[in-house]
């Protein structure tokens, strides 16, 4: 005995296990978006989630300088669906933010986004 009765038993669990994750928030929303352009200077990073979850790291990198920017934002304490990342006015480069989040029932999220800076036509000559 048994045999059919764990088959079903774990496609069971299985088919739980695609609805609990299904069910779990994800990123809906950013500004900038995923793959925009923006012109430097952009000073806020903007995060939108389907389900309010807890923030536990945002990292925002410069990919083609291999440099972390600082965030000068604190992270959300609570359950929230959006959040504001606030940085230094961002040079000219390529971006990418991600974030870990936990959802309500405890399970850890990731996610990330790449967006460019583009020098503005009327800024003083780069650095
Ligand atoms: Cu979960």
């Amino acid at each position: 005995m048994g045999t059919l009765k764990s088959v079903a038993l774990a496609t069971v669990f299985v088919v739980a296990g695609v609805a609990a994750a299904l069910a779990h928030a994800k990123m809906n929303a950013s500004v900038p978006k995923d793959g925009e352009t923006v012109v430097a200077g952009l000073s806020e990073i903007q995060l939108q989630f389907s389900k309010p979850l807890r923030l536990t790291l945002i990292h925002v990198r410069r990919v083609d300088e291999q440099q972390e920017i600082a965030v000068s934002s604190e992270l959300p304490t609570s359950f929230v669906d959006s959040a504001k990342v606030a940085v230094d006015a961002l040079q000219a480069g390529s971006y990418e933010v991600s974030w870990t989040a936990v959802s309500n029932d405890g399970h850890v999220m990731k996610g990330s986004f790449a967006f460019f800076v583009m020098r503005s036509p009327d800024a003083q000559p780069a650095r």
